[in-house]
């Protein structure tokens, strides 16, 4: 597109706004700039859409199908007007009528379509996908109340419903015509068909109609533009009539709304929570709309099913669309008539799946019997692809019956969901180097002795766009100025930043734009929750989902430590921080929602304290969502990344805090690992047992007491839960801590507890060293290119796509 001058930005707006409201940009409100600086931009895309489609038109090329059940999105309209080149000039057209386009942005609900890291990586990849020239799809649910919105009232979580689509809808169009049918529930009757194979006829079954609304998410100077399809149940019956004519209205509604409830809400939990028949239901109605529609658009570019393997990829986030593979089998199957040999060959060719977690409480795993009941066609196929994996076993002579069961994909009444991914799937990876190494050492070690060259590693990456140039915009002009512009698109550049510790002046600008980014997030805290904060203070940030895996009580248990020393001695020299928690705990974890009231009471304790609270300042900020993270992770200097070795997948956090200019205290954990090995180890302060210490330790027994017993810190931390803080005692969790009866930390935090405060007065020892900090700081920004999801993307195409 031709850069486009302020002069017909500002025609741009005006005619929109003419078109809208019959108004032009003086007498605009924020909402109706809102409303048409979106139309404008979905105009280019559409546009561009339109030329990459007609130029792509006759080339038979690949499509990529990603199946996600999350896209935390966040805010599209700053990213969107970024990538398309077009932010500065609408920004100064704005700013010209007096407006500025800050307020405009602000207008815009987060699209919260996701739990955490895994949505976000979906959202990531799209970008980075069109960005680098691919034009594909996405998939996920128009969910119309995304994640939870989180108050604290009286230092607990309370859960809001989120209203996101009012300013949300500007984004998508639906497109009706390609609505297609997606079966619950009922019998299936099975008949020979004239062609001597099986007919499968659905009785008493109910019908949904699924849907498709567009979102079009566009590049970085690029010409693709992707399509995120958000599929909407819709009720084919509007109201029943025979109790309408009765009077009986909600009766009468019932049925439509217990459709439509398959699109209304994300369930909230990460990690969590097992067996629901609404989650099911949600599951096969994104793989069954995603791939009827995949299939069909397929068979009109390439009319013979055989090289469907060739021009069609299904890509599945985790094993929640993981029903991807009995529904291409049944389409294959029932649809096309295809012998199951075929149809086999062909969905094992078709399909790769992406884990993400070896938390086993978080595996899927669905009883069958419930399944059977609710798509009972489905399950036929799963039966059947059961008792064929069963026989592959046996004639590759495993006869292990033990073995054999483990591998299963149905056992007893459990269908495993990841067993049946990692069987089907052509591809397996995990997230980060260690992961991937512990899904073929440990969770998938049956599978990985039988097919070793189905499992490889890519490694998570984020958006430079929107997680550097977009949020932290004078560090991105800085890097501009000292390695070139080029880094946005080719991330490797960002190496060249490294220079700048040459020349002391633009060295020092590096610690002012985090000062300058302290600031303006400390003025946030203060408009938007009315907390006060010292940005003088070190900034030390744990911002993630709410989990036991991730210790945010391991980094409670240092804090408290730190203020028993302060209320022993007040006039203790420290270096004055401040402590910031941010997340959401899945509404049914009460032990996650007891760690946010522990963060809470003590802050508040702490803050009796005035002089303390000048050195030692604890913050739980509320409604953790991606627009904050946007404006944390400038302003963090460290970054706690601090899960139980083992536990954290990749995490991604951490990439956007060092990114940013922070560095970690970390354990040797997920991506933490690669992220220290590229920057240099000395850079960050890692600490605590490795992965195999921790299974070392697990093995031969954990012993709390140890610890306790050894240790006076721990003793004096144990008493202070117990005496408790404001008044009220968190006994609880020093009997959880200690295993005395209740549920039992098994994430071993007073394990690691000694490691951890040795990293942390190392920390606080260098931090004393402006310049030693700064260096290491620009040091581990210079090597993040690596973390750019472009890369990730890349190796995801050549190691497993092939676009
Ligand atoms: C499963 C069954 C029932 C209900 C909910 C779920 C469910 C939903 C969401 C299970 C897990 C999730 C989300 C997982 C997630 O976000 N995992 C994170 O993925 C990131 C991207 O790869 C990694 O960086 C993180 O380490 C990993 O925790």
């Amino acid at each position: 597109m031709k850069k486009l001058t302020i002069k017909s930005a500002q025609e741009l707006i005006n005619k929109q706004l003419l078109m809208n409201n019959d108004i032009t940009i003086k007498n605009a409100t924020s909402e109706q700039l809102y409303k048409a600086l979106a139309s404008i931009a979905v105009d280019i895309m559409l546009e561009k859409r339109a030329k990459y489609n007609a130029n792509t038109l006759n080339k038979k090329e690949k499509v990529l199908h990603y199946l996600s059940i999350e896209f935390l999105l966040g805010k599209s309209l700053k990213n969107n007007l970024f990538n398309l080149g077009i932010d500065d000039s609408i920004a100064k057209a704005l700013k010209q009528e007096g407006i500025d386009i800050e307020d405009v942005y602000e207008v815009e609900q987060d699209a919260g379509l996701g739990n955490g890291g895994l949505g976000r990586l979906a959202a990531c990849y799209l970008d980075s996908l069109s960005t680098l020239g691919y034009s594909v799809y996405g998939h996920c649910i128009l969910y119309e109340f995304g994640l939870f919105k989180q108050k604290i009232f009286e230092g607990n979580q309370i859960e809001i419903p989120d209203q996101w689509i009012p300013t949300g809808k500007v984004w998508y169009q639906p497109k009706e015509e390609e609505s297609v049918t997606v079966r619950f529930d009922g019998r299936v009757r099975e008949e020979i068909g004239s062609d001597g194979n099986f007919t499968y006829t659905y009785e008493d079954c109910t019908e949904v109609t699924a849907v498709p609304y567009d979102m079009l998410i566009p590049g970085y100077k690029s010409d693709a533009v992707s399509v995120l399809r958000l599929w909407s149940a819709k009720s084919k019956v509007t109201l029943d009539t025979t109790k309408f004519s009765k009077g009986e209205y909600a009766q009468a509604l019932a049925q439509k709304d217990e459709i439509e409830s398959i699109s209304k809400v994300l369930y909230p939990a990460d990690h969590h929570e097992k067996g629901k028949s609404l989650r099911m239901k949600q599951q096969y109605f994104l793989v069954s709309s995603a791939l009827q529609t995949a299939v069909k658009s397929y068979m009109i570019k390439h009319k013979n099913l055989k090289n469907l393997p060739k021009y069609l990829i299904i890509h599945i986030n985790d094993t929640h669309p993981a029903m991807s593979i009995p529904e291409l089998m049944r389409i294959l199957l029932d649809d096309y008539r295809l012998s199951w040999e075929e149809a086999w060959d062909i969905t094992s060719k078709t399909i790769n799946y992406t884990n993400h977690t070896i938390l086993t409480e978080s595996l899927e795993v669905w009883a069958f019997d419930l399944f059977e009941r609710k798509l009972p066609r489905i399950a036929m196929i799963l039966r059947e692809i059961d008792r064929r994996y069963r026989l592959e076993l046996a004639e590759k002579g495993i006869v292990d019956q033990n073995l054999i069961e483990r591998m299963a994909i149905i056992s007893k009444n459990s269908l495993r969901m990841a067993n049946l991914s990692v069987v089907t799937s052509q591809k397996v990876n995990g997230v980060a180097k260690v992961h991937s190494e512990i899904l073929k050492k440990d969770l998938f070690n049956d599978f990985y002795k039988v097919e070793p060259n189905k499992f490889l590693n890519i490694t998570n990456g984020i958006s430079p766009r929107r997680w550097l140039a977009i949020c932290n915009p004078k560090l991105h002009e800085l890097i501009k100025s000292v390695a070139g512009d080029r880094y946005l698109k080719e991330p490797n550049q960002l190496a060249k930043f490294k220079a700048i510790e040459k020349s002391p002046e633009d060295f020092d600008k590096v610690m002012k734009i985090k000062a300058h980014n302290k600031q303006v997030f400390a003025s946030y805290l203060k408009r938007k929750h009315n907390i006060e904060v010292d940005p003088n203070t070190r900034f030390d940030i744990q911002v993630k989902r709410i989990h036991e895996y991730k210790r945010q009580l391991l980094n409670v248990l240092k804090i408290i430590y730190l203020y028993s020393e302060l209320l022993e001695n007040p006039e203790l020299d420290v270096t004055p921080q401040t402590f910031i928690f941010a997340g959401k705990a899945a509404p049914g974890y009460a032990m996650a929602k007891r760690f946010i009231h522990l963060i809470a009471t003590l802050a508040k304790d702490i803050d009796k304290h005035p002089e303390i609270s000048k050195k030692l300042k604890v913050v739980f900020m509320e409604d953790y969502s991606v627009t904050s993270s946007e404006l944390i992770m400038p302003a963090t200097d460290v970054t706690e990344q601090i899960s139980l070795a083992g536990r954290e997948a990749s995490g991604t956090g951490n990439m956007k805090a060092v990114l940013n200019g922070a560095l970690m205290i970390c354990t040797e954990d997920g991506a933490n690992i690669e992220i220290c090995d590229k920057c240099g180890k000395n850079n960050h302060f890692s600490f605590g047992l490795t992965t195999d210490q921790v299974d070392e330790m697990w093995r031969k027994g954990y012993n709390p007491n140890k610890y306790y017993e050894q240790d006076d810190r721990i003793k004096t931390v144990i008493s202070m839960l117990i005496k408790g803080f404001d008044g009220e005692s968190f006994a609880d969790i020093a009997d959880y801590l200690l295993w005395k009866g209740g549920s039992k930390d098994v994430y071993m935090n007073l394990a690691d507890f000694d490691s951890y405060m040795k990293a942390h007065y190392e920390m606080d020892r260098v931090y004393r060293d402006k310049k030693e900090w700064a260096k290491k700081v620009v040091h581990s920004i210079s090597a993040m290119g690596y973390f750019s999801s472009d890369r990730s993307i890349e190796q995801y195409n050549t190691r497993i796509w092939k676009l």
